[in-house]
């Protein structure tokens, strides 16, 4: 393989100091030596010395042969295109305008939750005290002892013979007060082209660290593979991890080079570490999205939405509405960063850069906004290729012949396996998105009028409820449940807990998280209304009741006008529901509106059982009482109806 070097070879670093000290997180890796020396590019001088410790000591545990602190440039961005095609890492779609196909290896295709783990010193900080010990489903713990443990196993020398790259890269606009900066270092270029699109990366940002030297401590290695597979895709599938250890603002991954596994600016920096930054400074780091909607009045409000992964949030937050004058603008598809301002007003920005969005059911119909962001400057993951270098994938429309599947095969349709992964994915410059919202930069960020909590549900749950006040609100966060989706390696379709769509992201303990979203109702504070949302029930027949998409601008139109004080809403077991005729439902064929709003009370007092148990069981004495009086309400209000 042709190891192409971006960096200018004549800088050797010679400082045998550097080369003794560790990384922080690990006392034993001090001892590891330098073999030889690092040779790294005259930008390195130019780093806070903060940043150059971490680097030089990163560079000293993981032994690479070279360091490049990345600019952010085009030139830059540019090389590293050339590099990953030597290596074979991606390949040119000449379909589109600088658009890139790149395979993974079909052991690393997405979020390992399994092998996620939050760091501290008492288990209770980060799982609450019902699981004590034992596997919980709302995160993973790890001690001191074994966070450093698998770092030592993992680390010492697993970037030899490769290029350490150092990312500087801002979550959030460079600058705006609800930003925060950290440095990613990496031996996989793939990650940087992608953290150049997800992030403001480069240059800017270690002028910003000149300012104010804090950062997140970011170590990623796809890791030691003798074997790559053919795809030219590096990654370690059996020793994957990914470790968080929030006191100490660090974040370490090895082994899986895709997605959530490998951005550490997204999942594990934006919603792990800033969930309990968030928790500490009084404001709130979701997985939402954020989105504008201008009615026909020319009124402007914006609603973020938490919705588990792959259940809706892109797709929400590029809507082509159905109802005439409606006009939606994007300002984040992911995640929301959100604080209460001085006048009282919660006010919310994304910390990203672009959209990592899943790209199976992306069309026209679906999603045109989608379709018309991501044929430029994009790089496409396992999807499948067309014969004239374009891409394709389930749900696009028509499947045109000879198309070459994720895993650089011909695509046989009868053969029943699909032609692009199902969590196959385009990683696009926000910019691009052609409903942008002129907002969408803004350091203060936008104000939150609503929050949409939603799942996958095919049986039982209506498709929109308004919850009766904020605790009310924060209960149906907290029983969210939703179906599996191929986000995660969950297999199937199994409903799962999913609370407040952030199972997978917790940072701490989530009877604190509650008790933190229960403390937000302040003097002067303006509470955004809560909703739970429900797009997917189906019929017995197995169909959606519900066409979605750019028909959910009906819902949002019901509730919005609930945000202004229309009463067109009454009373119902599970809250504030669409009094008759008051949801927009003109023009939509053959909508079986009974059937959709329907909550049967067997259904809901099952339910009510499970989420008992999940209370008891997951959360034990760590949950606050808030959550059993709303659960004794709920059973009340159906024992009633
Ligand atoms: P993550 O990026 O994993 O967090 O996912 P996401 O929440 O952004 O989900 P996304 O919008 O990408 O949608 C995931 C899948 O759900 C896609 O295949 C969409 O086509 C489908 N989908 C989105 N909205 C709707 C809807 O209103 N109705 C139906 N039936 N499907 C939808
Ligand atoms: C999700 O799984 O919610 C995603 C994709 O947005 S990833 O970046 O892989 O986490
Ligand atoms: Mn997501």
């Amino acid at each position: 393989m042709m190891h192409f070097k971006i960096i200018p070879e004549n800088y050797v670093n010679k400082d045998a100091k550097c080369a003794q000290i560790a990384l922080g997180c690990s006392r034993a890796a001090h001892q590891t030596a330098l073999r030889g020396s690092i040779k790294l590019n005259p930008q390195i001088a130019t780093l806070t010395p903060k940043v150059r410790a971490f680097v030089e000591r990163s560079a000293a545990l993981c032994e690479p042969e070279h360091v490049h602190v990345c600019d952010g440039s085009d030139a830059e961005a540019s090389a590293l295109l050339q590099l990953m095609q030597q290596q074979g890492t991606v390949k040119p779609l000449p379909k589109y305008e600088n658009c890139w196909l790149t395979r993974t290896d079909p052991a690393d295709v997405a979020r390992v939750e399994s092998r996620t783990f939050i760091c501290s010193e008492r288990e209770r900080d980060v799982v609450p005290i019902a699981r004590a010990g034992q596997k919980s489903a709302l995160g993973n713990y790890i001690t001191p002892a074994d966070y450093d443990k698998a770092v030592t196993d993992r680390f010492p020398g697993c970037m030899r013979g490769r290029t350490m790259y150092v990312i500087p890269f801002s979550m959030g606009p460079v600058g705006s007060p609800l930003s925060k900066i950290g440095v990613e270092v990496t031996d996989s270029p793939y990650v940087v082209y992608s953290m150049r699109v997800m992030t403001r990366m480069g240059n800017k940002v270690l002028e910003a660290l000149r300012k104010d030297e804090n950062f997140v401590r970011c170590l990623h290695s796809v890791g030691r593979t003798s074997n790559p597979s053919t795809t030219g895709w590096h990654c370690d599938p059996p020793r994957t991890i990914i470790l968080h250890r929030p006191t100490d603002n660090e974040i370490i991954s090895y082994g899986s080079g895709y997605g959530g596994n490998s951005l550490l600016g997204k999942k594990c920096f934006a919603l792990r570490l800033g969930s309990v930054l968030a928790r500490r400074e009084g404001w709130l780091a979701e997985h939402m999205l954020i989105v504008g909607i201008t009615d026909p009045k020319g009124r402007k409000r914006y609603i973020a939405a938490a919705f588990p992964s792959a259940c809706g949030k892109t797709n929400l937050a590029m809507m082509t509405p159905s109802l005439p004058g409606y006009k939606v603008e994007c300002v984040g598809d992911d995640i929301a960063w959100m604080k209460f301002d001085k006048n009282g007003v919660l006010r919310a920005i994304n910390p990203e850069n672009g959209f990592f969005g899943v790209a199976p059911g992306t069309s026209e119909a679906t999603n045109p906004i989608a379709m018309a962001s991501v044929f430029r400057n994009t790089v496409f993951t396992n999807v499948a290729e067309t014969s004239e270098g374009g891409v394709w994938w389930e749900g696009m429309g028509a499947a045109p012949e000879n198309v070459v599947d994720w895993k650089g095969k011909p695509w046989n349709a009868a053969a029943g396996t699909p032609a692009a992964h199902p969590n196959s994915r385009f990683c696009t410059p926000a910019q691009q998105c052609p409903i942008i919202d002129e907002q969408w930069e803004s350091a203060e960020g936008v104000p939150i009028s609503a929050i949409l909590f939603g799942g996958r549900r095919p049986q039982g749950v209506p498709l929109v409820v308004e919850a009766r006040d904020w605790q009310h609100g924060v209960f149906m966060g907290a029983t969210m449940r939703s179906e599996a989706t191929a986000a995660a390696e969950h297999a199937g379709k199994v409903i799962m807990h999913d609370p407040f769509a952030m199972r997978p992201f917790f940072g701490y303990n989530f009877g604190e998280y509650l008790r933190h979203w229960l403390s937000m109702p302040q003097e002067g504070r303006t509470m955004p209304k809560i909703f739970h949302v429900n797009w997917f029930r189906k019929n017995e027949q197995g169909q959606f009741l519900w066409p979605g998409f750019g028909e959910n601008s009906r819902v949002l139109e019901w509730v919005l006008r609930r945000c202004d004080g229309e009463e067109c809403a009454r009373d119902a077991p599970l809250g504030r529901v669409p009094a008759a005729g008051a949801l927009r439902t003109d023009g939509l064929a053959s909508l079986d509106l009974e059937q959709l709003f329907s909550t049967p009370r067997d259904f809901w007092m099952q339910e009510a059982d499970c989420i008992e148990k999940y209370f008891k069981e997951e959360v034990g004495d760590d949950l606050p009482n808030e959550m059993w009086d709303e659960l004794n309400k709920l059973r009340k209000n159906f024992q009633q109806s």
